[in-house]
């Protein structure tokens, strides 16, 4: 748990020692702790491009059965001290089958293993091919895994990663045997505590016959785990492209694009040579005809040109959205020798905002989507094809053009489908509830930022980095912390604006004013007042003019929603049921209809797209059941309204298609003539 591998440092000791400071002095410490907390040098991600095939480059999928055992959760340092890494795991425990990616905690019946804190092992074998020995390089890489992830191929540690939802990799080729069969382990750690991004707390509680390890959180999720994205095996040559940045922008009435790329090369060759290396580089489009080409100067960038350009535009704000060109990269040396080829696809637009309005492509946008979750039965937070090809489906049947990655990053194969299909993503790190401030915490909330921005900076469908959800911004120590968060996004990418949501009222919050975008999250009629559907559409606009006022800065409502049992009916509506979340959301589309004739009213944002799971309490029935769909993807009632008015809005703002079946026939009575005023003699 949070080991020192070599160090032995055993997490519950920081953790007990946190507890204890916590305590009689804990106030005093924490007030001095966060006076002195300061905006240190976040080292930065290399490489992690996505693994994809090409003339220079092979991948092979890990995924499958791994074999799997869970630690004593009162030791959890013992698999490192007994080297459990050294041998099959089915040598030291009975091994189960766990499928990779998923999440483990739903797999089994068994609800220690739902429920376990700290560390669990996985293992499998695989065969590398011996035709990869020769004159290139091997890298293993992971999509995620929560939380924290140590790795060794055959007994030798090859790589450990902290923080769940980001990708990172290493270099394998001299640990792996060619031509032979590898063994590969991985030891995961669940347990978050307050230096953790999100945190969380570990206690013992007593139970019957002993002591429970114990973890608690206060975000509203549950806590999965396991390897939860795809792992990779791919090759490079030795000298390689290591690191490809594009941005984009357009002139000329959006006829003319250009592609900015700026490429970094990786081995050998790599700095004293770079010189000597240039980027040849061809620009597709969707037929796959070149529509621009050129070569890199010395610094390995440059800019392409793009006549009659089709810029990437969102679902139902023009006929051809996200429309996606392939920039082809081409690593040579100075002698002409191809050394690496490397494919992108790229859309190209522009993104601008100012203290009214947020545009892409020069059009104000305004946002109708989802908070999500990657959350599903059985698999959990698992990558799962079928899930990510039904809910983008279901996006697009509802006429939504956004979501936020609420509450931590998405995985790399969502965010290239929400390229290809036009929605815009305000990507968020998994920094959920901020609290007790300190400096751990604000290095690792930035390291959050910087694997985030590294990852995704390429996707045209981000347009906004949220750097949290839910803050507590309250306490004064929240103000540097924001501050130097968002400054530290900024400086990292300034052609995205910087937003979170925050729910603390804005009179006592102390972070938006860092904030490029403001979205406050509020629940009126469910946390706020609930069951009364006449304290919600004024308390709405009330809220957001008071935000704007305050900060001159675009708002948008991030979170608005009400637990709903579906096919619980209930007239007239009252609490829990789909009559009263239909009521809800009306109540609030009145409420942003008055606000969208302010300009600086930018986006309605549902909690949630789907039910979802969270860990047991005494306030879920079986998890959060705030969805429009259920959590296996079926709408409530709830859905067919906000198809209507989401359908609605593209209508009126972006003059999209209607769908033939939005509106179902229900007599002809609809007719001019037959709309008349009762007449007198009908009476
Ligand atoms: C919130 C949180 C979200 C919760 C939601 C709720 O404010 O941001 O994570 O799930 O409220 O349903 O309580």
């Amino acid at each position: 748990m949070r080991l020192k591998i070599g160090l032995e440092c055993h997490r519950f000791e920081i953790y007990a020692f946190s507890l204890l400071a916590m305590g009689v002095v804990g106030y005093l410490i924490h007030f001095a702790i966060a006076l002195v907390i300061v905006n240190k040098e976040v080292t930065p991600t290399r490489g992690m491009l996505y693994p994809r095939e090409s003339e220079t480059r092979e991948v092979r999928s890990l995924d499958g059965l791994w074999n799997f055992v869970t630690s004593d959760e009162a030791n959890p340092t013992q698999g490192v001290r007994d080297k459990w890494f050294s041998d099959d795991l089915s040598k030291v425990k009975d091994v189960i089958p766990m499928p990779v990616p998923a999440s483990y905690n739903d797999i089994t019946t068994d609800n220690t293993i739902r429920d376990h804190v700290g560390t669990v092992w996985y293992d499998r074998k695989f065969f590398v091919p011996k035709s990869w020995a020769k004159d290139q390089r091997v890298w293993l890489r992971f999509g995620s895994v929560h939380y924290e992830a140590f790795v060794w191929i055959n007994g030798e540690m090859v790589v450990k990663h902290e923080m769940g939802h980001l990708p990172f990799e290493a270099e394998v080729t001299n640990f792996v045997k060619y031509g032979e069969e590898n063994r590969i382990t991985v030891m995961c750690d669940n347990a978050l505590i307050q230096t953790t991004v999100p945190q969380g707390k570990i206690s013992e509680v007593k139970k019957d016959g002993g002591v429970a390890i114990v973890q608690t959180y206060t975000f509203d999720f549950f806590n999965y785990a396991g390897i939860h994205r795809s792992v990779h095996l791919y090759t490079t040559p030795k000298t390689f492209i290591e690191e490809v940045e594009v941005t984009s922008d357009l002139e000329d009435s959006n006829s003319v694009g250009h592609v900015y790329y700026k490429v970094k090369v990786g081995g050998t060759a790599s700095n004293e040579a770079d010189s000597n290396l240039q980027i040849r580089v061809k620009l597709r489009n969707k037929e796959s005809v070149t529509v621009a080409n050129g070569t890199s100067d010395g610094d390995l960038k440059g800019a392409l040109e793009v006549k009659n350009v089709k810029p990437w535009w969102p679902y139902l704000m023009h006929a051809e959205p996200g429309y996606l060109y392939q920039i082809e990269l081409f690593l040579h040396t100075a002698d002409n020798t191809l050394l690496d080829v490397y494919r992108l696809k790229v859309g190209i637009r522009t993104l601008t905002w100012n203290n009214t309005s947020f545009l892409i492509n020069g059009q104000p946008v305004y946002l109708r989507g989802f908070g999500k979750h990657e959350d599903s039965d059985i698999r959990g937070k698992g990558l799962d094809f079928a899930l990510l090809t039904r809910d983008m489906n279901l996006l697009k049947w509802i006429g939504a053009n956004a979501y936020r990655t609420s509450h931590y990053p998405y995985s790399e194969e969502s965010m290239q489908f929400a390229d290809e299909n036009g929605i815009m993503i305000i990507d968020e790190c998994p920094s959920v509830d901020t609290d007790n401030y300190n400096q751990a915490l604000l290095d690792k909330h930035k390291s959050s930022m910087e694997q985030l921005i590294h990852r995704d900076r390429n996707h045209p469908s981000v347009i906004m980095w949220s750097i949290a959800n839910e803050p507590r911004t309250g306490p004064f120590q929240a103000d540097s912390h924001f501050q130097f968060v968002a400054n530290f996004t900024r400086a990292l990418d300034g052609t995205r604006p910087v937003t979170a949501a925050i729910a603390v009222p804005s009179a006592s919050d102390k972070a938006a004013k860092h904030l490029d975008i403001i979205c406050f999250n509020r629940y009126n009629g469910w946390y706020s007042n609930p069951g009364k559907l006449d304290m919600i559409t004024t308390h709405v606009v009330e809220e957001a003019i008071t935000w704007n006022k305050k900060h001159n800065k675009p708002v948008m409502i991030g979170e608005y929603g009400a637990d709903t049992i579906e096919g619980l009916h209930l007239l007239p509506a009252y609490i829990w049921s789909e009559e009263y979340q239909n009521e809800l959301f009306s109540k609030h589309f009145k409420a942003f209809d008055i606000l969208r004739k302010k300009e600086w009213f930018i986006g309605e944002f549902v909690w949630n797209f789907a039910d979802f799971k969270t860990a047991q309490s005494i306030t879920r029935v079986g998890g959060n059941k705030k969805g429009v769909f259920t959590r296996n993807r079926q709408p409530k009632a709830t859905a067919h309204l906000l198809r209507k008015r989401y359908f609605a809005l593209g209508r009126e703002l972006d003059r999209c298609d209607l769908p033939e079946d939005l509106f179902l026939y229900i007599t002809d009575a609809t007719s001019t003539e037959s709309r008349g005023k009762r007449e007198t003699a009908d009476l």
